[in-house]
């Protein structure tokens, strides 16, 4: 008998598939669509067990669906425009191109010994010519649509190499990554996406994702931040406005300071002349620090005053304005009232600078004293002080004082009631190389001018030097910079920043139903019969920005008139991490290489002998705990790997590496490998005839209820792992089953090669033709339980004497349902006759389908 033999088997067949292009998306529209999506990676070179635990997922998902009759669109691509192809060139000299291609070819050859059934015939790669002429003529779209703009931005700039730096090049101390040099801020002209047009259809379509994991619903509407409130006019002594935005405008009576932003534009004219020196100062300061560092809870507060004076619209009263780093320019409207009774921000900065405290609104349960309180009041109560306003109840739940005070400034002019989002808009450009280029021309007569459709893509030029100083490669190339302008021919110059990779990955499952149109980015017909994608799976990293931005160009895209529904992502899985074992020094928190643990019963520090921690993190080299896709497939097999994947942890769980469990699971396979192969042995043609025997029925009830189990499990829900413990019980019911020589054992092999064959798709594939089968597996149907077959013939019945249970009798099932034939084999069964042992029956309680209790006397 042969062994099994995973590493012939799976390159077998995988060079047989792909000949019989058996992954090729079907266009049979008569069937239903399945679109099932895997966040496509950045190519950097090598495939990680995360990747591997991905695109098994989703492999699983396709074949089911494939096998159940839907045509399955199951594509590929790569992410491959981005900084770390830049800094290889930087660093090594080789350019971003060839590096992403290498990179590209080596992991579409390790995807391929997973046996993965992607549609390669639709791979797409973002930094490919043919890919990237429709992201710039997206960004068209977005641009001729009023929704693409510039402004001017600050960006993390290197005075040393003279270069704008991404923050990711930024190190948690604030230097450069290459120069080392401290990051300045610095403020650049910049393009921008008007995602805040979208901010209130990207919070309510929210509902619309029922099939999305509440957590990452909650996320994003977070990241949107929809804040109602009321802008408030108050006027300074010079007879300008300064608009406020506040979410409290009923504890406008209590505001006794005015906070603008370092950076509003207003804080000039402000600024009085013996102010002006501090007030500079400050708001150099004030540029050179992150947004994290300016409004972190409990920061020590700083400010200067103006100078100046507004007057409070409600009681006239003259209020000083200051400027503060924690107002933020470009939130609300970047100036505050200040209410130091109610606001903690506000009190701390009060206290520190001995500005006046009012308190509005009254606790019910005490009295506050705005001098004794240490802390803001920002809780419910009663309004006070506060004019009209007074004795209107305050607070979240059963406050109406918002509302009323909002009524109030409506009716006497003084502001307005408003809804502020926290959602700024996307700023999208990037002074890189690695990126699509912005198709634009600036000309000195016509402004900002797209480059027309005829001429994209606008191609990066591949002859560039990288040295990671001065400004980005693509502005130091002066042939390709120097153009006419598309409208007037006057000299003109090309934008040389490129757009953030981001946008890349915002259309790219757009393309996927169409993606070697040369003519278009899309076919609308083809994107919107395949859309939306049933079924996608990814990182929980991308549960913000990735999925909002794609749910943005879904909307602006939808509204250009190219596409038919509102939201791309029907169904969304994050899938957990893989971790990998360490051996962690606890005291130290160094970890130690597992091969120098002496002991993993006891493992103990070889340095220092110090005890060891076990712990389970996510793979990474520093932890000397990464396991390498290859090493398993290699050692084991793809089927073995994908198996132990999917059986350790459900989908969305993390998932803890262990070495035994992938030993189990190639165990496992090894028995249905003897199974079938036994089967095959034996299974002459002499079979018997079926009959109604109690082990046949036993099997049969065992296999549907394995169909019913891995079917239910692979719908919605994707319960992988108990799915794979169903296939563990039907092998072990055929193991034990005493009827082999029936048709019912037949039926049973052959259910259990069809349910795994999206699991373990080339061992299946390989027993399955051992049963002399020409064609695939993978292209029979799927399974359908008998219910009929499910139903057990019998019932199992408590027998209770005096209410005590005695034990259990066994019925035949339409019995247990009729209280009189129950309560007859109850009282002729052994168990009632030895415990009522002769005594007299006053009365019996039956139950169908439950219990019989005997009240004897
Ligand atoms: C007065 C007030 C009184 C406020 C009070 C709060 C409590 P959310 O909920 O996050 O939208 N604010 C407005 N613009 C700001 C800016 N640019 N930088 C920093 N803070 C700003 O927060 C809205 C509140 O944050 C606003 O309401 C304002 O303070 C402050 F008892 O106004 B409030
Ligand atoms: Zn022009």
């Amino acid at each position: 008998m042969d062994r099994y033999n995973p590493a012939s088997i799976e390159e077998k067949w995988q060079a047989a598939w792909a000949e019989q292009q058996l992954h090729r998306t079907s266009e049979d529209t008569s069937k239903p669509k399945f679109y099932a999506l895997s966040m496509f990676p950045y190519p950097s070179g090598n495939l990680h067990m995360g990747h591997v635990r991905v695109y098994t997922i989703v492999d699983v998902i396709a074949r089911v669906r494939r096998m159940q009759g839907y045509r399955v669109l199951n594509p590929m691509g790569w992410d491959a425009f981005g900084l770390p192809a830049e800094n290889a060139a930087i660093e090594r000299g080789i350019h971003p191109a060839k590096w992403t291609y290498e990179n590209i070819a080596q992991m579409h050859q390790q995807l391929d010994q997973l046996g993965i059934s992607f549609d390669w015939e639709r791979e797409v790669a973002t930094c490919s010519p043919d890919y990237y002429r429709w992201t710039q003529w997206i960004f068209l779209q977005f641009f001729q649509m009023g929704l693409a703009y510039q402004k001017e931005a600050t960006v993390n700039w290197d005075p040393i190499d003279q270069t704008v730096l991404a923050n990711e090049q930024v190190d948690s101390e604030g230097r450069s990554w290459r120069s080392g040099a401290m990051v300045e801020r610095k403020l650049l002209r910049q393009w921008f996406f008007k995602i805040t047009d979208y901010a209130e259809q990207l919070l309510t379509d929210l509902d619309k994702l029922t099939g999305w994991p509440e957590k990452v619903r909650l996320m994003q509407a977070n990241w949107i931040g929809r804040s109602i409130g009321a802008q408030v006019t108050f006027q300074t002594e010079a007879g300008d406005d300064i608009v406020v935005f506040t979410t409290r405008p009923d504890t406008l009576w209590g505001a006794t300071f005015m906070v603008l932003s370092p950076e509003h534009p207003l804080v000039k004219k402000l600024t009085a002349p013996e102010q002006a020196e501090a007030i500079q100062a400050y708001q150099s300061a004030a540029a050179a620090k992150s947004e994290i560092d300016r409004t972190a809870e409990g920061q020590e507060k700083t400010g200067v005053w103006t100078g100046s004076y507004a007057t409070n619209p409600v009681n006239g009263e003259a209020i000083p304005i200051w400027i503060a780093d924690y107002v933020l320019m470009d939130y609300g409207t970047g100036a505050i009232m200040a209410v130091p009774a109610h606001d903690q921000r506000d009190f701390e900065f009060a206290r520190k600078f001995n500005l006046p405290i009012k308190v509005v609104v009254q606790p019910a349960d005490q009295s506050i004293d705005a001098a004794a309180m240490t802390m803001a009041h920002a809780g419910a109560g009663v309004m006070v002080n506060s004019g009209p306003l007074d004795g209107v109840p305050a607070g979240k739940e059963a406050g109406q004082s918002v509302e009323a005070a909002v009524q109030w400034l409506e009716a006497n002019g003084k502001g307005k009631g408003t809804v502020n989002y926290r959602l700024r808009d996307w700023l999208i450009s990037r002074q890189r190389y690695w990126g699509a280029p912005i198709p634009i021309v600036h000309c000195p007569n016509c402004g900002a001018v797209p480059v027309p459709d005829a001429q994209l893509p606008v191609t990066l030029p591949e002859d560039v030097a990288f040295s990671g100083r001065g400004p980005s490669p693509l502005a130091k190339l002066d042939d390709w910079i120097n153009v006419p302008c598309p409208t007037c021919n006057t000299p003109a110059k090309r934008e040389t920043d490129t757009m953030d990779t981001f946008i890349d990955s915002s259309w790219y499952f757009l393309r996927y139903p169409d993606a070697r149109n040369e003519q278009q980015a899309f076919d609308p017909a083809k994107t919107n019969d395949w859309m939306p994608v049933d079924q996608y799976v990814g990182g929980i990293e991308h549960a913000i920005l990735h999925l909002l931005y794609s749910r943005f160009f879904t909307k602006v895209l939808r509204d250009r008139g190219l596409l038919s529904f509102d939201e791309p992502f029907q169904r969304l899985l994050t899938q957990g991490m893989v971790q990998g074992k360490t051996y962690k020094n606890p005291r130290s928190g160094k970890y130690v290489i597992p091969m120098n643990v002496a002991d993993a019963a006891n493992p103990t520090d070889p340095e220092t002998g110090e005890p060891l921690e076990v712990v389970y993190e996510k793979m990474s080299k520093s932890k000397y705990n990464g396991v390498a896709p290859g090493e398993v497939v290699s050692k084991y097999g793809a089927d073995t790997a994908r198996m132990f994947i999917l059986f350790k942890a459900p989908p969305e769980k993390d998932l803890e590496w262990e070495d035994a469990d992938v030993e189990g699971q190639f165990r496992f396979l090894n028995r249905v490998w003897r199974l079938v192969t036994e089967f095959r042995i034996q299974n002459s043609e002499s079979k018997t005839q079926p009959s109604e025997s109690k082990p046949e029925k036993d099997l049969r009830r065992a296999i549907h209820t394995a169909i019913k189990e891995v079917t239910d499990d692979l719908q919605g829900e994707y319960q992988f792992n108990t799915a794979v413990s169903e296939l563990m019980k039907l092998s072990n019911a055929l193991t034990d089953a005493s009827c082999k020589e029936s048709p019912v054992y037949a039926e049973g092999i052959h259910a259990l090669l069809i349910l795994l064959a999206p699991f373990a798709p080339h061992l299946a594939e390989e027993l399955w033709h051992s049963l002399r089968h020409t064609d695939s597996i993978h292209t029979q149907p799927w399974l359908n339980a008998d219910e009929a077959a499910l139903v057990a013939d019998e019932a199992t019945i408590v027998i209770q004497i005096l209410g005590k249970t005695k034990g259990t009798i066994a019925v035949p099932v339409q019995a247990a349902n009729s209280k009189s034939e129950l309560e007859s084999y109850a009282r002729e069964s052994e168990l009632a006759r030895k415990f009522i042992d002769g005594k007299e029956i006053k009365k019996v309680i039956v139950v169908p389908g439950k219990l019989v209790n005997f009240v004897v006397g």
